[in-house]
């Protein structure tokens, strides 16, 4: 690959490494070859690219082994304050590259393979990807694993070892189809099961209350079902090697104790049965992303990693304080990741009130000290509601401990707003409304000390609308904390070529406290630093350019803009809208006039649709159309290309977010509660164009308005058309291009052999009962597009802004994000170096 800029040291724009010294190759190459010897029983002429990513993997991990087991002692001792992380979901990705970076041992492990001959592109895309979430909040929870072990803030993370991650998308006929994903098929180097803990998981049965000899009154639970929940460790390496964490996940497995039962019955077979039964609780990850999808399995899932969780972090405790409970909230700080941990409110109720015999009082005293809830969504198919009957038949004693909590909590409203009996209802556990229903928000926000949104916008959402009543009665209860992403992975490991650059530049450092990147700012003046920075681009684009001709026969062109939509197709992301820009340039460049001075473009997409969101996946396959149309038409092929990206996942985020130009974070304002790609994507120099939502809004605060580009209408101007009401087909009166764009796609231009195929997405559009206004947003979005073209023209200036924004995202390093829950909810302190050195605010 030539670089089209003479100027630029050639190493930087190519994968290279810093000089190895040759002791340190050979010294990587005897650990290698003792792996391949005596973990795969191989030798090198026989090893397969796999056998090659295995035994890379147990090198490094024998290196972090030694911090991680000194890390979780010196925890386990220092009588400090612990903190839980429970989360359904943890969006890893692949850990080679990001644990070889953490142990300092990137750039021998790269010398050692080239010194051998052997390729490490293809060995450390041999790992498969630990997908266990859907999108940002999955992968919020895995930066957050990040920052506290960098940080040296002792905790855990707790979820569920999920046998198939995330479904893996393939493109046929021009749809999405779903596949199972293996993540375990040639095994996981990265992870140690630990059988000796083990809890017991219990379902159904009935509840038997009675008194004791003291005649107090007891409630003993006489469980159906039982299965168990076997852990399985995984280390976090904070970068520098300073300290490491755990994810602990559970993985459900028969208890051999109730179907004994029926071995010795004869009934082998059923018994094995049930054991398969008990197993698939921790079959597969649940694909909605922003939807509740109330199904039994679900809500088993929640409850059993809940349970096993506090049965462990209970378990911990008590080996250090002994049963002291009411020190708990000095000991332990428990983080629900959204409301689907929620039930760990009543299970911890449970096991104090039942098992410890704590009196009520002081257990609900310890659950609130315990506890704290993050909220990261609003709307309203996604907050959960599990119906009462459905407690009845699988957590009686926790519906009963519900009860009385709620019975608690009334009370207090009553004494605190007498006679307000509509507030009562509003603010009750149980949905009284139809059949009743335990919401799940209102335990969580009930049973914790602070709850918090994921951005100003969003908290201030929360405040004002769906927990305005907590927030009237519990004033500063609700806090906000701003997502962040690692530094460590999203430029450091997935940029190197522009890591190297910036360390060149202004020194390390930045990778731990990534306000640094400011010493960059005045560089954006510098005609040489600019040209280096540029030339990173496009070799970034051009690896893409690449991937997309190797691996999907796509033909991108380097030098178009690439303009890029990657996250969850949802309605209320407005994928549509990109689309209808697409459409709309595509009639433009049909149109000769139009094809002077035209800035090319390469409109990137890539997002999973969940398996039954109907439009979602309609809109999948109208991008895929348009693609289609696009990309052939001789009028339209040289000026824009539409480029969907199958299956993105962590490592295609990784491939794709240094290659980007534009960044389209188009939301409804109001409904993207945060957003994270939007700073994944700025931390990499892609400018934005967006609406004022989520993290955004803080983006443009940070990088300057004029260095973004802002169109539609706020939050405040979309819930106006709620009150004023919406009229989507004047809109289409009014724009010409619009309606010529929504014809196409109602009258089959992209579908001609189904001409009604995209139609149910045409009357999404102009219904006004459309809630994402997408058609409201047009004119403004287009208008702003064209104001991206002429500003991608004065090349120099585009280029400035862009290095600008990268020295002005400090504020979201995930680092940042998460003292900021230390100091505020957590109550605890970092013990590496980067956080004594660095605790910033
Ligand atoms: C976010 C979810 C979510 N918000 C339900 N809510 C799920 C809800 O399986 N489910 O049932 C799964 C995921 N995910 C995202 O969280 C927000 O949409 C983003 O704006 C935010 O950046 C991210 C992290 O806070």
């Amino acid at each position: 690959m030539d670089s089209p800029f003479p100027s630029v040291p050639q190493s930087l724009v190519t994968d290279g490494w810093d000089p190895v010294a040759q002791n340190d190759i050979d010294a990587f190459k005897r650990r290698l070859f003792s792996h391949l010897k005596h973990s795969r029983a191989k030798n090198p002429e026989t090893a397969t690219s796999n056998d090659w990513y295995q035994v890379t993997a147990l090198a490094v991990r024998d290196m972090l082994v030694e911090t991680w087991m000194d890390s979780v002692r010196a925890a386990a001792h220092a009588d400090s304050k612990q903190v839980y992380y429970l989360s359904l979901e943890f969006l890893m990705g692949r850990s080679l590259e990001s644990n070889l970076l953490a142990v300092g041992m990137w750039d021998v492990c790269l010398a050692t393979f080239a010194d051998m001959g052997l390729d490490f592109g293809g060995i450390k895309t041999e790992e498969p990807e630990a997908a266990l979430g859907n999108g940002g909040l999955g992968r919020l929870a895995a930066c957050f694993m990040d920052s506290m072990a960098t940080l040296g803030i002792a905790g855990v993370g707790y979820g569920i070892h999920y046998h198939h991650g995330m479904f893996r998308q393939e493109i046929r006929d021009g749809q999405q189809i779903e596949l199972p994903e293996n993540w375990l098929t040639h095994g996981n180097p990265w992870e140690f099961e630990r059988p000796e803990y083990t809890h017991p998981i219990r379902f159904g049965g009935w509840v038997e209350q009675g008194q004791d000899a003291l005649g107090r009154p007891f409630f003993r639970w006489h469980p159906a079902e039982e299965l168990m929940a076997v852990a399985v460790d995984m280390a976090v390496p904070g970068y520098g090697g300073f300290s490491a964490n755990s994810i602990r996940l559970w993985a459900a497995r028969a208890s051999h104790g109730f179907d004994l039962v029926q071995f010795n019955k004869g009934e082998y077979l059923d018994a094995v049965r049930a054991e398969v039964d008990s197993e698939s609780l921790s079959r597969v990850l649940y694909p909605n992303d922003s939807t509740q999808q109330g199904r039994i399995l679900r809500f088993k899932q929640e409850y059993f990693f809940s349970s096993a969780s506090l049965q462990d972090i209970l378990r911990r405790f008590r080996r250090e304080q002994d049963d002291d409970f009411d020190l708990m909230p000095q000991k332990v700080a428990i983080q629900l990741n959204d409301t689907h941990p929620a039930i760990a409110v009543a299970e911890l109720m449970r096991l104090l009130l039942d098992e410890h015999h704590c009196p009520w009082a002081d257990a609900w005293t310890i659950c609130k000290g315990v506890f704290s809830y993050t909220n990261h969504t609003l709307l309203p198919e996604a907050l959960e509601t599990w119906p009462v009957a459905v407690f009845e038949a699988l957590l009686p004693r926790h519906l009963q401990i519900i009860y009385d909590i709620n019975a608690v909590f009334l009370a207090e409203i009553r004494q605190l707003r007498p006679g307000d009996d509509d507030l009562v209802r509003r603010m009750s556990l149980i949905d009284e409304s139809g059949e009743r229903r335990v919401r799940m928000s209102h335990l969580a926000v009930v049973g914790s000390h602070h709850v918090n949104g994921v951005a100003n916008l969003h908290t201030e959402l929360m405040k004002n609308g769906i927990f305005a009543d907590f927030e009237q009665l519990y004033p500063g209860k609700i806090v906000n904390k701003t997502n962040g992403i690692t530094p460590r992975r999203w430029l450091n490991q997935a940029n190197r070529p522009l890591a190297r650059l910036i360390t060149h530049s202004i020194g390390d450092g930045w990778q731990t406290n990534l306000d640094r990147l400011r010493a960059l700012l005045p560089l954006a003046d510098d005609s040489a630093f600019r040209d280096e920075f540029l030339s990173i681009k496009q070799a970034n684009k051009r690896r893409l350019a690449l991937f997309a001709s190797r691996s999907l026969g796509a033909v991108i062109h380097p030098d178009s803009l690439f303009d890029v939509q990657i996250k969850r197709i949802h309605e209320y992301k407005r994928q549509i809208l990109n689309v209808l820009h697409v459409i709309t340039r595509y009639n433009r460049l049909c149109q000769r006039q139009f094809r002077q001075n035209v800035v090319p473009r390469t409109v990137v997409f890539a997002g999973k649709a969940a398996p039954g969101y109907v439009l979602a996946k309609l809109t999948i396959r109208l991008i895929l159309a348009v693609a289609d149309v696009v990309n052939r038409d001789p009028r339209s092929r040289d000026a824009l290309r539409v480029l969907f990206v199958p299956n993105y996942d962590v490592s295609t985020a990784e491939l794709i977010i240094p290659a980007a130009e534009l960044s389209q974070q188009i939301s409804t304002a109001g409904t993207e509660a945060s957003g994270t790609g939007n700073m994944k994507l700025a931390l990499n120099g892609a400018l934005t164009i967006g609406t004022r939502d989520g993290a955004t809004i803080e983006i443009a605060e940070e990088v300057g308005e004029e260095n973004l580009f802002f169109f539609g209408l706020s939050a405040d101007q979309v819930a106006a058309t709620v009150r004023d009401g919406y009229d989507p087909w004047a809109i289409y009166r009014d724009n010409h291009e619009l309606a010529e764009a929504l014809e196409m796609v109602r009258n089959g231009a992209f579908s001609p052999g189904e001409p009604d195929a995209f139609k149910p997405l045409f009357d999404s559009l102009t219904s006004g009962g459309d809630r994402y206004r997408v058609l409201a947003d047009y004119g403004d979005y287009i208008a702003c597009q064209d104001r991206v073209d002429a500003a991608y023209l004065q090349q120099g200036d585009w280029t400035r802004k862009a290095i600008l924004t990268v020295a002005r995202m400090g504020k979201f390093s995930a680092d940042a994000t998460i003292l900021d829950y230390a100091r505020e909810i957590w109550d605890v302190h970092g013990t590496s170096p980067y956080a004594l050195g660095e605790q910033r605010n």
